[in-house]
């Protein structure tokens, strides 16, 4: 197929040819990517334009770093969860992000659009799982402070552009570029053999996102195939927002969140904002939660919910269950 390249295209080559600056330089591939039609035939000159894109942000990043320009990176916790937003270059992650909260953060059609990390919230259920946009991390580009920053989280969305080509290898890079920093993607079954001093497993479900692109049916086949067994995987369409609740529930499911709600005696419960846990906390985690001197001056508490009945009395090791509302007495 022809590649039909316009003349606003071939303009912003002529510019990128001539640019002495990296800055130049990076601003004519952008545009030439703008311009370039999108179809089969241009599709090889689309991924050297992406490569060129690449090698030149590397550059930039290292000048950028010689000059002592670096500085440490760290998220503030909120929420009951933080979820690291993980995965190769364009392969959808801020749009995702964007769809699943109110986050307005910048998606583009060219890699690396991403430089730092944002963190926004997702409302599930009236539980707040905070989500983090991450850089893309590829073989020639993983920072320390990103493998840093996943490291210390609760759990990996690892993103994957379903339509890719090259999608196992998508995976299989993505995959070992974690391991190289140690950290292991856990899917549905834990790896035993691991030395725990050394690695971090953190749980992970594949977003197999641009799902709803014609030619993903057979690729999310072959990913089914290769690592259906390892992970759980969830076809999405970051653009079309669809599939999205089958994420959110699974974050849930997974970190197994469960929902507590105060109530004062002679008061109605507190139902606006539950506090937030994993399953097996206990009722002095909560009273904890609620204000550090009730853990220590508690006497017992009385709990409404589903596998008791109302006003139950209970103990500081009662076992705490999702949309349990408990009353403390001091
Ligand atoms: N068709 C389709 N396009 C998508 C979908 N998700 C993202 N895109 C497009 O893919 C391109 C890349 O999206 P981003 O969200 O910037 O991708 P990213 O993974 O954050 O990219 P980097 O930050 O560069 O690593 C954009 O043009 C998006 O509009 C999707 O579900 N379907
Ligand atoms: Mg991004």
């Amino acid at each position: 197929m022809p590649a039909n390249l316009t003349p606003q295209y071939y303009a912003a080559e002529e510019r990128y040819k001539a640019a002495k600056e990296n800055r130049e330089k990076m601003k004519a591939l952008k545009e030439m990517m703008a311009m370039i039609p999108k179809h089969k035939g241009t599709e090889k000159l689309q991924g050297d334009i992406k490569k060129k894109m690449a090698r030149l942000k590397d550059e930039m990043d290292v000048k950028k770093s010689k000059g002592g320009n670096r500085f440490s990176f760290s998220v503030e916790r909120e929420g009951a969860a933080q979820v690291m937003v993980v995965g190769a270059p364009n392969v959808g992650k801020t749009l995702l992000i964007n769809s699943l909260t109110s986050a307005h953060l910048e998606v583009a059609d060219y890699p690396f659009t991403t430089r730092i990390f944002h963190p926004a919230m997702m409302p599930y259920k009236d539980i707040q799982i905070q989500l983090v946009d991450l850089p893309a991390i590829s073989e020639q580009h993983l920072e320390n402070w990103v493998s840093s920053m996943i490291r210390i989280s609760d759990m990996i969305l690892l993103v994957v552009n379903t339509c890719c080509d090259e999608l196992l290898e998508q995976m299989e890079i993505t995959l070992s570029i974690l391991e190289k920093y140690k950290i292991y993607a856990e899917g549905k079954i834990p790896n035993e053999s691991l030395e725990p001093i050394h690695w971090i497993c953190l749980k992970t479900i594949v977003i197999a996102n641009k799902a709803d692109l014609p030619t993903c049916a057979n690729n999310l086949k072959i990913l089914e195939e290769f690592y259906g067994e390892r992970f759980q995987i969830i076809p999405v369409s970051a653009l079309n927002k669809t599939n999205l609740d089958s994420i959110k529930f699974s974050i849930v499911e997974i970190l197994q969140l469960i929902r507590v709600y105060s109530k004062r005696p002679g008061h109605d419960a507190e139902m606006a904002q539950p506090f937030t846990f994993q399953k097996g906390n206990t009722l002095l985690d909560f009273a904890q939660a609620v204000h550090k001197d009730f853990a220590r001056n508690l006497k017992f508490a009385r709990v409404w919910g589903k596998d008791v009945f109302d006003g139950q009395r209970i103990n500081k090791d009662y076992i705490l269950q999702d949309e349990d509302v408990i009353e403390l007495h001091l």
